[in-house]
């Protein structure tokens, strides 16, 4: 076949490097004591769309951690005072940054000693003088890779939906949104009904199936805005900004109604299934705790006056 000739690969790069540029997001804390060096990281890494915030002495570092979020760090190994691998050691200690990639700047060369300092616990090492090349692409490179990472930890392997913690989370993040500007939104907690009888009669795997369909539906019927969570084994949380009660509660009806027409097979046996729901207004809770308890107090209740419907 003809070879391809190096205008086209410069073109091909020259249009992959633009997308990816476009593309990347991120963010990236770098702790170096040389201030002219962290001005110049910064404009290297500025026109990326990576968001970049420095210290130039660590003393700060946990609670610039907490409060920006990284998802990644650039730590300088000779800082005076502090010592980067030693702070890496301190980093790798606290649960929260267990995963947090680390990279080391430093202008050591000598393999043996940057093998000690990432065994301590850090993923890489960036030998100084570091070109600016090299320091985007990392950061970029390593960016993409930590959120998608931590977006795949997010979610359950069964259903693809968010996790327990992180859809109480994201509940979390819409009740602080929905009082900040008086928006209304809205919380649904949904249960499938006598769903051990599904289980015992068909067997966990078609019961896996079941879950899997309710999840698909309301992935399908849900804004691309709402948040939809696996609670549970067979519970679900949504969260739904900027809705109302009343508008809710319809899409909630009509996805109860939908699911409880759809027809499962477990070889020659076919069955229907259906889900309870309770429904709460965000807005009108101390907090999203109390929200999450109010609209599962509503699920109890559906429950108690006979399945397959949505109460408030
Ligand atoms: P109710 O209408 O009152 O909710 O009755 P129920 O039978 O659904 O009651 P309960 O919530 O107590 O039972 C939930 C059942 O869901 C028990 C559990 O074995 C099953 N379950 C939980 N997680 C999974 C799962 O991942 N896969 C399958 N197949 N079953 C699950
Ligand atoms: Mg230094
Ligand atoms: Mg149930
Ligand atoms: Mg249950």
């Amino acid at each position: 076949s003809e070879s391809t000739t190096a205008p086209e690969i410069a073109e091909y790069l020259q249009r992959l490097e633009s997308e990816r540029l476009q593309a990347s997001e991120g963010k990236v804390l770098i702790v170096d004591d040389d201030e002219d060096l962290l001005e110049h990281y910064r404009l290297t890494l500025s026109h990326t769309g990576i968001q970049v915030r420095t210290l130039s002495t660590p003393e700060e570092i946990f609670s610039v951690l907490s409060e920006f979020q990284p998802d990644i760090l650039l730590l300088d190994v000779n800082m005076g005072d502090y010592h980067g691998p030693t702070l890496a050691r301190l980093i790798r200690f606290q649960p929260e940054w267990l995963s947090l990639p680390i990279i080391y700047l430093s202008a050591e060369q000598d393999r043996t000693e940057q093998r000690k300092a990432l065994a301590i616990g850090a993923d890489e090492f960036l030998t100084k003088p570091i070109s600016d090349i090299e320091l985007r692409e990392t950061v970029r490179i390593r960016c993409f890779r930590a959120r998608q990472l931590s977006q795949l930890l997010a979610r359950d392997s069964l259903t693809g939906l968010l996790k327990h913690s992180l859809i109480k989370q994201e509940v979390g993040n819409e009740h602080a949104r929905c009082q900040r500007l008086s928006v209304p939104a809205v919380v649904v907690m949904l249960d499938l009904d006598h769903f051990k009888k599904v289980n015992d009669s068909y067997g966990h795997g078609t019961g896996d199936i079941v879950i899997k369909a309710l999840a698909n539906l309301l992935k399908q019927r849900l804004r691309k805005t709402d948040k939809i969570g696996r609670y549970g084994g067979e519970e679900f949380a949504v969260v739904m900004p900027e809705c109302q009660l009343t508008q809710g509660e319809q899409i909630l009806e009509e996805i109860r109604v939908h699911f409880s027409g759809l027809h499962f097979k477990a070889g020659s046996e076919e069955f229907n299934v259906t889900l309870s729901a309770g429904i709460a207004l965000l807005n009108d809770y101390p907090s999203a705790e109390a929200a999450l308890e109010a609209a599962d107090q509503a699920l109890y209740q559906r429950k108690q006056l006979g399945r397959n419907g949505i109460s408030l």
